[in-house]
Parts: structure tokens; C-alpha cells; sequence
């Protein structure tokens, strides 16, 4: 019999192996953390403003993270998935060049 005979006559019949079925394949996306880093020029009430406009912190919680940042060399400024993240970067990074100042945004994996 042709090997094309045998798998029409396999067509539809039980053999008795049993498959398992694959487990599903379903994990989250990841999350992706937005820092801002620190550096000796940019005036702090330029990132404070950044942090309430581009990241909607409040007032004092911009105040907050602003000096974690300054005291510390880095902070975060939110939870992202990875194309808000992206845009967050890039975002805060155009507005810094924009005014000349240094500071630097980056993201990495929660
Ligand atoms: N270190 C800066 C200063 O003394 C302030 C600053 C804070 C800069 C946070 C960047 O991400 C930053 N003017």
C-alpha cells in the first residue's frame, strides 16, 4: 500500500495513544519600569514639571520622586506596558533636548 494509502486508511480511526494536549501559552505581557536619571544641570523645577505634565503625578509626589532621583541617581516615574513606556521615554527625552537640558529617561523590565 502507498504511504498515501496507509494515512487515508489512519483517517478518523483511534489508534489508543493517548495525546496530551498542549498546556495554553498564556502569559501577561511584560511591564516595563520608566526612570528618570539624575545629572547636575537640569533645574529641578523642570522635572517636577515633567513628572505632573508627561506622567500626571500630582504636585507632590512629582516633588517626591524628583528628589528620590536628585539624592539617590535614579527614580521611577511609572508602570508602563511597552509601547506607553516607549512613548513616555521619548516623550520626556524630546521635551529635555527641546530645552537643552541633559536629563535622561530610560525604561527596563519590571
Ligand atoms: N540634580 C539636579 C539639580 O541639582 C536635579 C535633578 C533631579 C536632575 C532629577 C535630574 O532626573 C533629575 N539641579
Amino acid at each position: 500500500m502507498s504511504d498515501q494509502r496507509k494515512h487515508i486508511s489512519q483517517l478518523g480511526k483511534d489508534d489508543g495513544v493517548a495525546l496530551k494536549e498542549a498546556a495554553p501559552k498564556l502569559k501577561q505581557p511584560p511591564l516595563y519600569k520608566v526612570l528618570l536619571l539624575n545629572d547636575d544641570y537640569t533645574p529641578m523645577d523642570f522635572v517636577v514639571k515633567v513628572l505632573e505634565t508627561l506622567f500626571h503625578l500630582s504636585r507632590e509626589k512629582s516633588t517626591q520622586v524628583m528628589l528620590h532621583v536628585h539624592t539617590r541617581g535614579m527614580g521611577v516615574c511609572g508602570v508602563y506596558s511597552k509601547d506607553v513606556a516607549e512613548t513616555k521615554v521619548e516623550q520626556t527625552n524630546q521635551y529635555a533636548r527641546d530645552n537643552n537640558h541633559p536629563l535622561k529617561c530610560v525604561m527596563e523590565e519590571a
